[in-house]
């Protein structure tokens, strides 16, 4: 390809074919294996050697090195590289990716077009040593006619793929930058006269039963071929068609052809030069000849179907479409099928709303992803992600920052999931220049334009959005009037409009999308008179390492706010890359691992998943936020049932209950579910005579399970949805007597000494950073004051009769001390310590004021009676008070990043034991977070990958008289006032008994 078209941003492509997203009959997958080389610069001489890559696939991965010297870089804002657009740098890795292929006999006379589902970032095509056309848009197909080009037989195809270009600018998302074929590649072909543009728009009346389906097409035809009396035909049947009987499918059959805007009746939509020819009246005819000249083969048709079941995430009804496109003589030329469901999507004042109702948007932001491909996912992979989000009671996905695989989409409409569909803009290191550069005019446009025209007929898509963090300049005004007047069923979303003020940039989004706002600025938000726009987040709670604390507060707003709906958590994925160090170990990577310069370091690795896409433990916190059902206790064993759900009643549903007492199954039953409509409340009754019983011991607690009733295709019957729990009236455990002074658990260092103790107890004011102390600058303090190394300067030891009191004063690296004491008592088969510490107004906002003590590691058992089961922390606990035990080994939560860990909120008692059930049992004075890890805080915060964690060789215990919350300071605001720690007094009291 002449001319430096990778720094040319009006040329956005050559010779590239409208976007249609169909299934052609006639396809050859050339996904495989494809002869590569990698040169330095796009006008390089291809004279390297040739090696084996596949297709798709990213030269960048490589087990996790790229054995051709050019890595994967991780950067957020940043560029990569420091030239002004449009230039890039010279040297700029090209792929250039060949291989052969045989066009069949059969193809001979038909057209055939090739098919690169993406390619990072501009992909030249040449066929046979001629040069077809170049593509730029990373993560849209770009299609090509090459029947001029391809003869029948074997052929050679040649995909430049040059990754630097004057696209790179509007493609820099915060993930991974690769290079290579991450989607696949197929040739496929249709007779001469073909269908090119296909564009199904589903809608819902107002009686929510009658669908509405508007389907724009355009038949076109190669080498002159005409297509006068050719017939384009769609028929539309339940997806389950099959199942019912043939009266039903009749009902909803309609084999609607064509129509003129006049004239309702059915006819065929036969193709004879204009759309006019059948119906235009007589008189007007001239004139329309001379003022609106016919636009060969293209019909529209506005249908309605009777009856129909709607389409909503909860309830994903599907029709299929069947297009076949009929010559003269009746033969079917081509048959492809889309899947469409009926819903209507508004915004009336300050609601949202989907078929009428204002439903809440639990979403999250999701990247291509996968640690071992970089971005090369198969349809399983996506469809386990979705299904992943199903069992955690997500409805919602932004396709965060591009369209994803169509197959994306498929899966969202089936499934049900509301979605973001966000076109691959994102100048965000230009952010407020490059969208009012005309040379990036067409470029905005044409993504944004193709995006819709691709996904238009996917019911799961709710929302168009202009891209990410790329200002707001004329260039988006363009595209935002394209999508407006081709598409006006869907609402805009933008953050770029709103970013700078709420109540603005309406020309650009009908909804207020914030990034990560204050719970309060939500709040005012919602209860201010002046807006009229919901608010829907699109990004918020970031999910970096140990965080999303205060989701639960952003939810009782949310919850509770007009003009609030939801949002989206930032994001899905830990973008870790599966790297193969040299002995052989595998590390989890992210920015500077692979050698990079210039990176964002760890910032990539802030999901709800893993890179394995195991759950972190915050995802509990957001499962019972977007529970189907809240239940509310009243009097005499009578509970309100309320259904969140906004379509369907419960019946997919059971509800069990238990009744515990310190942790033990006291009595248990099944609640026969009433019937309640969607969005209604009825009551039940519990009767068990457990829920009057005052004199069981222990706090006594009745829990709710709500489970399928039936296997869903993302869960197994019975699997558990939400659950639910409530405190009953208890009498407390006895009080342990105190049996003297505990002088004989201290040692000569006026230390206590516990049984199978290895370290003594010991003020810990510190923990591990996480990600949010760090960037949030806590950190920063905890160092500036030396809280990882407290020394003990003095000591005293105080005895009587009924205790012993150790004076402790602690001194911090830079020299701030505090006085601490601990008073021991003796009782039956162990001490109680009760503990006393003066935070000095010098330590405003420390990580947590506790006990640290280390036990030999043959304690590897744990149980704690706390909230779980999950980590739990003081700004992150929506767990169940249950009996909770797991090895110590479990308790450890393999943040990429090492950094605290492992927590549990509200504990009252634990046990830490060897595999026989010997050890302790502590005994806390009231619900307190405790840490029982392998690991000590300094192992971690030492530590830069999980794989390099060192474990203490002990079982390490922490009891927290107070512990900070995580926050989401890592992007975001921290966690709130209550949750920080203030100097002054603390006291709190522990237990320790052999068991
Ligand atoms: C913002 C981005 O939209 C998103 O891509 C990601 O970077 C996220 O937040 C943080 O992980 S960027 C931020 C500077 C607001």
């Amino acid at each position: 390809m002449r001319g430096r078209y990778w720094e040319s941003p009006e040329t956005t492509s050559i010779n590239r074919l409208p976007m249609l997203n169909i299934e052609h009959l006639a396809t050859i997958s050339l996904d495989g294996t494809w002869r590569f080389q990698l040169l330095d610069h796009p006008e390089a001489e291809c004279d390297r050697r040739w090696y084996d890559e596949q297709v798709p696939g990213l030269w960048t991965i490589r087990d996790g090195v790229s054995k051709y010297n050019d890595a994967p870089i991780y950067t957020n804002t940043n560029m990569p590289f420091g030239t002004m657009p449009p230039r890039v740098p010279e040297k700029n890795p090209t792929g250039v990716y060949e291989r052969n292929f045989t066009l069949p006999k059969d193809w001979e006379k038909r057209r055939v077009v090739l098919h690169v589902g993406g390619f990072e970032s501009v992909v030249t095509v040449s066929i046979n040593g001629r040069d077809v056309g170049m593509g730029k848009d990373s993560h849209l197909a770009s299609e090509f006619d090459i029947t001029n080009f391809a003869k029948v037989g074997e052929n050679i195809i040649r995909l430049t793929v040059v990754k630097w270009s004057d696209a790179t600018f509007i493609e820099d998302q915060d993930q991974w930058w690769h290079g290579g074929l991450p989607r696949s590649v197929k040739i496929f072909a249709t007779e001469k006269v073909f269908i090119e543009r296909l564009y199904a728009t589903p809608g819902l009346k107002k009686d929510g039963k009658t669908g509405t389906l508007r389907i724009r097409a355009s038949i076109n035809s190669i080498d002159g071929e005409s297509f006068i009396g050719w017939t384009l035909r769609a028929h539309v049947a339940d997806t389950k068609a099959k199942k019912v009987s043939k009266t039903f499918q009749s009902a909803i059959r309609a084999d609607w052809l064509h129509k003129t805007p006049e004239q309702k009746a059915v006819s065929d939509a036969v193709f004879q030069g204009s759309y006019w020819e059948n119906g235009a009246p007589a008189h007007l005819k001239p004139i329309l000849a001379q003022m609106d000249p016919p636009h060969p083969g293209y019909a529209e048709w506005e249908i309605e179907l009777p009856n129909i079941h709607p389409w909503s995430a909860e309830d994903p009804a599907l029709y299929s479409v069947t297009y076949e496109l009929v010559d003269p003589t009746g033969r079917v030329a081509e048959l492809t099928t889309q899947k469409v469901g009926f819903r209507d999507v508004r915004i009336v004042g300050k609601d949202l709303l989907v078929n009428g109702k204002r439903v809440i948007i639990y979403g999250i932001n999701r990247h291509d992803f996968n640690k071992n491909t970089g971005r090369v996912l198969t349809r399983d992979d996506m469809r386990r992600d979705l299904l992943e989000l199903k069992r955690w009671n997500f409805n919602a996905v932004r396709t965060s920052h591009y369209p994803n695989d169509p197959a994306f989409l498929d899966l969202c409409d089936e499934l049900g999931f509301y979605v973001v569909g966000e076109a691959n803009i994102e100048s965000h290191a230009f952010q407020d220049s490059i969208c009012n550069d005309q040379k990036y005019l067409v470029a905005f446009v044409d993504r944004v334009a193709r995006m819709v025209e691709r996904d238009i007929h996917h019911p799961s898509v709710i929302f168009w959005s202009l891209g990410n963090e790329s200002g707001a300049g004329f260039n988006h005004y363009a595209a935002a009037a394209f999508v407006r007047h081709f598409d006006p069923t869907r609402p805009l979303h933008y953050e770029g409009a709103i970013r700078t003020q709420w109540t603005k940039g309406h020309e650009l989004s009908d909804v207020v999308c914030p990034m990560y706002p204050e719970i309060r600025n939500i709040k005012s938000y919602g209860l201010s008179k002046k807006v009229d726009r919901p608010l829907i987040m699109c990004e918020y709670s970031h999910a970096m390492g140990n965080s999303n604390g205060t989701l639960a507060e952003y939810w009782e707003v949310i919850h509770s706010t007009p003009g609030l709906q939801g949002g989206f958590i930032w994001e899905f994925w830990d973008h870790g890359l599966d790297q193969v160090m040299p002995d052989g170990t595998t590390r989890s990577a992210y920015g500077g691992d692979f050698g990079e310069t210039i990176h964002d370091n760890n910032f990539c690795c802030d999901g709800m998943f893993f890179p394995d896409r195991s759950p972190k433990p915050a995802l509990n916190e957001m499962k019972q936020i977007a529970s189907p059902i809240e239940i509310t206790a009243m009097a005499n064993g009578k509970f309100s049932l309320l259904n969140r759900q906004f379509f369907k009643d419960l019946s997919a549903f059971e509800l069990s209950w238990a009744i515990h007492a310190n942790g033990e199954l006291i009595d248990k039953g099944q609640v026969k579910l009433p019937r309640v409509k969607a969005r209604a409340k009825n009551t039940f009754t519990v009767k068990s005579p457990a829920l009057r019983r005052r004199d069981v011991l222990g706090e006594a607690f009745i829990t709710f399970s709500l489970t399928l009733a039936k296997s869903t295709p993302w869960a197994q019957q019975r699997f558990e949805v939400a659950w639910s729990q409530h405190q009953l009236p208890s009498k407390p455990l006895p009080k342990l007597k105190a049996k003297g002074s505990g002088r004989d658990f201290v040692n000569s260092h006026n230390e206590i000494e516990l049984p199978q103790g290895v370290l003594p107890p010991q003020l810990t004011l510190w923990r591990a950073p996480t990600d949010n102390d760090q960037i949030g600058h806590m950190a920063d303090h905890w160092n500036e004051w030396g809280l990882r190394n407290l020394k003990r300067i003095k000591s005293s030891k105080k005895d009587s009769q009924s205790s012993t009191t150790l004076t402790h004063t602690w001194q911090t690296g830079s020299g701030i001390t505090i006085s601490h004491t601990q008073t021991i008592e003796r009782i039956d088969n162990g001490l109680r310590v009760t503990e006393k510490v003066v935070l000095p107004k010098e330590l405003n906002d420390v990580a947590r004021i506790g006990t640290n003590f280390e036990l030999a590691s043959s304690l590897a058992f744990s149980t704690i009676f706390g909230a779980g089961p999950m980590e739990t922390y003081p700004d992150r606990k929506i767990g169940r008070i249950h009996k909770w035990s797991s090895s110590v080994n479990e308790n450890y939560v393999p943040y990429v990043k090492p950094q605290e860990n492992g927590g549990r909120a509200d504990v009252r008692w634990f046990t830490v034991t060897d595999s026989a059930g010997h050890g302790l049992y502590i005994h806390l004075d009231k619900p307190r977070q405790v840490t029982i890890t392998p690991m000590r805080s300094g192992d971690l915060a030492d530590a830069s990958h999980h794989v390099d964690v060192q474990p203490s060789g002990n079982t390490v215990v922490t009891i927290d008289a107070i512990h900070r919350g995580v926050g989401t300071a890592s992007c975001g605001p921290d966690t709130l006032d209550k949750y920080r720690i203030k100097p002054g007094v603390y006291s709190w009291q522990w237990s320790a008994i052999q068991i």
